[in-house]
């Protein structure tokens, strides 16, 4: 279908930051301001209904580290987040640590400025997360506070954030990673499930659907690309959860692939047997990182295993009816988390520092365009 020029013209003037003046809406249809190639970018060749996303980068790798939050001044970076994705989720900023920094104290700015950028820009927004083992305040893991307080101040934090949000929000991972690679469920680091036992995390599902319930209710982990002992806890769980009347529409695979490791080729069959149950599935935090030793650059060969990794985890989403949602977790290797946490791998995302395309990127793009050829989305 194409685009009408109306529709393309708006949308180029959001894209682009810039109000949408009359002279810019009159431009003839095609033209485009210098660098920012609209027609062939992942959202304009998506299929209608696959939402191709990106965390959006800030709020720090590690609390120690400095490190700049480019969604706040990087403008090419901005650019690029507009043009490129129609979904995208906070990589730090929604996080206990960041948006509830004090007992009863929220920090809401950041987030809000994101919200904002997605309204402006037409994106959705993707919800991560409100139950999490990790970057938890010390006020909150080192509280000693009693069941009773502990419960109020989960109630208080899901129904406060996601009400906040309510209606801007499509999905959200209300649990985050709550199992161990055997199946178990973290009973000793996740603050909640330890101290509160199992059945906070259906609480928590009910809170968060009481808070918009519009919103889609996920669960999200990493390590269950494949049919494993994680990801059939899981598949146990959720239809437990739904026959107790509690809300969870799916199910969301990270996806942090190394080409160390093969590709999960049983990734699209595990797709595939959530679907199964009635549930949508999305895949959330793709990257594919390389060892890249200091002073080095990737050889054409990693690259291309690389692609090839993206493309095919791409595919099987988008072969599966509901996984209509693909994020990769940040675009750019100028701000990826990947070198600050494996040392000498890297060149995990699609684009290079200074935002040049990779064979990723193009795979991603073919991918995206023969699954619905000729079909312009934005
Ligand atoms: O990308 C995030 C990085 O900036 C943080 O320092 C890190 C801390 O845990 O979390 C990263 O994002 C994680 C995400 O929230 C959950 N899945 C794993 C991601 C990579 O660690």
């Amino acid at each position: 279908m194409k685009v009408p020029h109306v529709l393309a013209a708006a949308v180029l003037a959001s894209t682009i930051l810039l109000p949408a003046t009359p002279a810019l809406a009159g431009l003839p249809e095609g033209h485009q301001p210098p660098g920012l190639a609209k027609q062939d970018t992942l959202r304009w060749v998506a299929p209608k209904d696959v939402k191709i996303g990106t965390a959006v980068a800030g709020g720090g790798h590690h609390e120690t580290q400095g490190y700049p939050d480019p969604f706040t001044f990087d403008q090419e970076y901005r650019q690029r987040l507009a043009a490129e994705f129609n979904s995208i989720s906070p990589e730090n900023q929604l996080k206990w640590e960041f948006v509830h920094p004090e007992q009863g104290v929220y920090r809401f700015a950041e987030m809000d400025a994101i919200v904002q950028f997605a309204q402006e820009n037409k994106q959705v927004v993707r919800g991560h997360t409100l139950f999490w083992h990790s970057q938890n305040p010390a006020w909150l893991e080192q509280g000693n506070f009693s069941k009773d307080e502990l419960r109020a101040i989960l109630k208080d934090h899901i129904q406060t954030v996601v009400g906040r949000y309510a209606g801007k929000i499509q999905q959200w991972d209300v649990a985050n990673e709550i199992f161990n690679d055997n199946g178990t469920l973290r009973t000793t680091d996740n603050i909640w499930i330890r101290e509160l036992g199992p059945e906070i995390i259906a609480d928590a599902f009910r809170w968060a659907h009481e808070a918009d319930p519009e919103a889609k209710l996920f669960f999200n982990d990493y390590g269950v690309e494949g049919i494993n002992a994680k990801s059939n806890a899981y598949l146990e769980l959720i239809p437990r959860l739904q026959a107790q009347g509690v809300q969870v529409d799916g199910f969301a695979i990270q996806g942090h692939l190394s080409t160390r490791y093969g590709f999960p080729g049983d990734l699209q069959a595990n797709l595939q047997r959530f679907d199964d149950l009635g549930l949508e599935t999305a895949i959330t935090e793709i990257d594919v990182r390389m060892d890249v030793p200091v002073g080095t650059e990737p050889t054409a060969a990693q690259l291309k295993q690389q692609a090839g990794y993206y493309q095919r985890a791409l595919e099987a989403c988008i072969t599966v009816d509901e996984c209509n949602s693909f994020t990769i977790w940040g675009f750019t290797d100028k701000y990826s988390w990947v070198p600050v946490f494996f040392a000498g791998e890297g060149e995990a995302t699609v684009m290079e520092e200074d935002f040049t395309r990779k064979p990723a990127y193009y795979a991603l793009q073919d991918t995206l365009e023969s699954a619905s050829p000729g079909r312009g989305n934005r």
